[in-house]
């Protein structure tokens, strides 16, 4: 594998609380953080404490907990804000500022130099104040930045003396391809490590991601079901997806069965569900319909899964009540009951199955009911009434 080492920026409680429907309470900061640090990423990313009294007040709280994850806080590069943020006792600073033309004319009016001479003060200022605290610098718009005054910016700050460069595609305009070239040039031109945040406004988020660690990138910013400006960044279950399939040992650092809860937490206190099409965690993430998929699954289930559901604590589903269902799958589901049916038997029930299937959708108790109908027929057993009544509504039988 090419990724020899990476790590994640936890972002939810910064770029997360940049979500529509977020509105954190301290106790729910701590949770969420709590459960990541659980889960295993390597950092936090935490809103500026110039934001609010309360983000203040939070950031200090969470750098305080003791956490086995790195506390970082995200500033703009100004001296009072770098000043406030060590105040909290966070362990690193993110800090940004807009290198396109367009964040140079219209956000804070300042020329390359500018800009370098900014980030000279608050790089020495903090490296004075705190040698032990990591600093990260990244330019915000960075795909949108003139190519000449972006690699100046990164080069004179690796010169200064940074942990870290970002790159940030604030408004999720990058290829992977963009990402993967600007990424090796870069890689050529600083010694520091170098860390994407990825927007998802074309739905490439989780691609760009995943290029940026392929052409050398060391971090990697994620929040949790991607929630953030907009609709957001590169989700956390994603990427650990996106990296799994490459190559498992890539995630193996992680507690991957917590995964699912971390999203429910965060689903939860946002407010919004889990999408069905998560990688994952989506509901039907597991489930195998077709019948030429169901046999092979039932079989082997690596035919048709990528992704092993045990090492994430789910559960693989094949859904065998409906008309594109195979004679396989429904012996399985014999089995499972515990009935006593040959093939012959079993492909005749399925071919009921499938012409009832077609005129309705069915459930899995209709089909079980078919099928204890079937075996009853052959081993001249007794329906229990239940099973009867449905069979009636699904006219299989009429009343006596
Ligand atoms: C924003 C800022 C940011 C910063 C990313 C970074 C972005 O516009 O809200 O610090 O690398 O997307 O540019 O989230
Ligand atoms: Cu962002």
């Amino acid at each position: 594998m090419s990724i020899e080492r990476y790590a994640i920026i936890e972002s939810t409680l910064r770029e997360g609380e940049q979500f529509a429907g977020a509105w954190f309470t301290p106790e729910q900061k701590v949770r969420i953080a709590r459960a990541l640090d659980e889960f295993g990423v390597e950092y936090l990313e935490l809103t500026s404490p110039m934001a609010s009294p309360q983000s203040e007040a939070d950031c200090r709280l969470i750098a305080g907990l003791g956490l086995r994850a790195k506390v970082l806080t995200h500033i703009r590069t100004r001296i009072d804000d770098a000043q406030r943020a060590l105040d909290a006792g966070v362990d690193g600073i993110d800090m940004v500022i807009g290198t396109s033309s367009q964040l140079r004319k219209f956000s804070h009016g300042k020329s390359i130099p500018e800009i370098i001479d900014m980030a000279y003060e608050v790089i020495t200022y903090i490296r004075d104040h705190a040698p032990h605290v990591e600093v990260r610098f990244s330019t915000e718009d960075s795909f949108r930045s003139n190519l000449v005054d972006l690699l100046t910016v990164y080069r004179a700050v690796d010169e200064i003396g940074v942990d870290r460069v970002g790159i940030a595609d604030t408004v999720g305009v990058a290829t992977p391809l963009q990402v993967y070239d600007l990424v090796r040039t870069l890689r050529s031109v600083v010694s520091c490590d170098i860390e994407f945040h990825g927007h998802n406004d074309s739905g490439s988020a989780i691609a760009n991601a995943y290029m940026a660690l392929e052409a050398g990138a060391t971090h990697v910013d994620t929040t949790v079901l991607g929630i953030g400006e907009r609709n957001g960044i590169t989700s956390l279950g994603g990427l650990i997806a996106r990296l799994y399939t490459v190559d498992k040992r890539l995630v193996e650092k992680y507690n991957l069965p917590m995964l699912r809860e971390v999203e429910n937490l965060v689903a939860d206190i946002v407010g919004i569900q889990v999408p069905f099409n998560n990688p994952i965690t989506g509901i039907t993430a597991f489930t195998h319909k077709a019948g030429i998929h169901a046999k092979a699954i039932l079989n082997s289930p690596d035919t048709y899964e990528a992704i092993r559901p045990e090492d994430f604590g789910m559960t693989r589903y094949v859904h065998i009540a409906h008309r594109l269902t195979g004679w396989n799958a429904v012996k399985h589901r014999v089995q499972q009951l515990g009935l006593n049916l040959t093939d012959a038997q079993i492909k005749e029930a399925t071919a009921h199955i499938k012409s009832l299937a077609d005129e309705k959708p069915l459930a899995l108790s209709d089909v079980d009911a078919i099928l204890r109908h079937y075996h009853n027929i052959y081993n001249n057993g007794n329906l229990p009434e239940r099973e009867e009544r449905l069979l009636e509504e699904l006219g299989v039988r009429g009343e006596g």
